[in-house]
């Protein structure tokens, strides 16, 4: 099949012009001004955008977790990322106790298979940290195309700071990347027993539970050991000012210290907490929503290149019998998470380059660019001739307003219902197929399950 894009704006990381794509089978084959190829299928795109398809490298897609599942398996959870316009995804992995990288990546690749719409990778999630399992780190990142390892240091299967060190050091023998959930232990341990005492239980809490200084503390002492090992660190879902402040100055500093944020960072602030009755447990994630000079922060550090990837945390559990099943009496029971793979792109050009937060180029840059080179996906991330064709064209007058009804997640609520949206996917295209198209009045999912691949990923490069 092939398959001739004309007269759209071509948006990469560094500019932008008006031309044609050229796609044969599953690759681009060619960019530039008036494309004279005979294709099976042309598509008129005048007054659209056309963009590398978004990269989400954090989700949480069937993760076993506070005593429930998340929502979204394989075939919902990456039939609702391609009609956001996502065409790659890069979900956690968390190892269970005594078990190999090796067959923690078989156990989830068997889930994915014959279900993921998509193209997908996996980030090894590091909770048993045996000599086995560091020994393994080489043939993780130089054989089973997985250089990226998720460690946390909260919650009860954090790692603790020698085996982060050990990890630090040995990432960086092979070219892997260290991502962290920072978050620090103790102070969150104290915080909850103060509010238990006080009998303070209602979601709100659950936000004072996490304050920033838990955020910066474990931040900062992450990055100590980067300077301590020379190693690398990509911080995950960064959320607070102070937190950003300690990933600025390091990298000021010449250290290799990557950060992403959410779009729930970005939109939502803690208000959100105090919504009548028991609504507020519809945010509760962590680490939480935090107030509003922290909003304004994030989107400078998106502006400045401080912050280098947004993803979304997907992270879905329902409102009615998921969240309020475990946490009714007491918010450390709320499962952690909200969904927000399908809303990625829509609220990023909305609220970030229409409302002139971001430019265009630096949207695809954050969204896809970056993302791509950060963790080693070679074929992915740019419109380019050699690369996937994984392509989105973009409506961006489309109006659009947030309302669960008209998503694809498998869960019964979106954070942002109600919101209206400028600009919205009109085709989406993972290798040279078709996978999403506008509808009426919604983006309807027009790919096959089972259609994504596993991507091995390549050792990091330098960025
Ligand atoms: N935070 C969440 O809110 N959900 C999943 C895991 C995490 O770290
Ligand atoms: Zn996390
Ligand atoms: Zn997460």
């Amino acid at each position: 099949m092939s398959l001739l894009i004309k007269n759209g704006l071509i948006v990469t990381s560094t500019g932008r012009f008006i031309g044609d794509v050229y796609v044969e089978g599953e690759k681009i084959k060619a960019v530039g001004s008036d494309l004279r190829y005979k294709a099976d299928e042309i598509i008129d795109a005048a007054g659209r955008y056309i963009l590398p398809g978004v990269i989400d490298p954090h989700t949480h897609l069937e993760m076993p977790f506070m005593g429930t599942t998340t929502k979204d398996d394989y075939k919902t959870g990456t039939i609702a990322a391609a009609c956001g316009g996502v065409t790659t995804v890069v979900d956690f992995d968390i190892q269970n106790k005594g078990e190999s990288i090796y067959d923690c990546l078989e156990r989830k690749k068997g889930w994915a298979k014959d279900k993921v719409a998509i193209d997908f990778s996996l980030h090894p999630g590091i909770v048993d940290p045996t000599p086995e399992i560091i020994d393994e780190i080489k043939d993780a990142v130089l054989e089973y195309g997985t250089p990226s390892f998720k460690i946390f240091m909260v919650y009860d299967f954090r790692v603790d700071d020698e085996t982060m060190i050990k990890l630090l050091k040995e990432t960086k023998k092979y070219g892997g990347l260290v991502q962290v959930h920072a978050e620090n232990y103790y102070i969150v341990k104290y915080m909850n027993e103060i509010l238990a005492a006080e009998n303070k239980l209602e979601p709100y809490n659950h936000a004072l539970s996490r304050p920033v200084i838990a955020e910066e503390e474990a931040v900062s002492r992450a990055i100590k050991m980067v300077e301590l090992t020379g190693s690398r660190i990509y911080i995950v879902h960064l959320s607070s000012m102070r937190g950003l402040s300690k990933v600025k100055e390091a990298r000021d500093q010449g250290l290799d210290i990557f950060a992403e944020t959410c779009p729930q960072y970005l939109l939502l602030d803690d208000e959100r907490y105090k919504e009548p009755g028991f609504n507020g447990a519809k945010y509760v994630m962590s680490p939480p929503l935090r107030s509003r000079e922290n909003l304004t922060a994030l989107w400078t550090g998106l502006r400045t290149g401080d912050l280098q990837v947004v993803a979304t945390d997907h992270a879905p559990f329902d409102f009615n019998g998921g969240k309020d099943m475990f946490g009714k009496d007491d918010y450390k029971k709320i499962p952690n998470g909200a969904p927000g793979i399908e809303t990625l792109l829509m609220l990023l050009h909305t609220e970030g380059v229409v409302k002139g937060r971001i430019s265009l180029e630096r949207m695809v840059e954050v969204l896809s660019t970056n993302t791509a080179r950060i963790f080693g996906l070679e074929s992915k991330g740019e419109i380019a001739a050699g690369k996937d064709a994984d392509i989105v064209i973009f409506d961006p007058d489309r109006k659009f307003t947030i309302t669960q009804s008209k998503l694809h997640m498998n869960v019964d609520y979106t954070p942002y219902e109600g919101m209206e949206m400028r600009g919205m996917p009109y085709l989406v295209y993972s290798r040279g197929r078709q996978v999403a198209k506008w509808q009426d009045d919604h983006v309807e999912f027009t790919g096959q399950e089972g259609w994504g691949k596993f991507v091995k990923r390549a050792p990091f490069k330098g960025f």
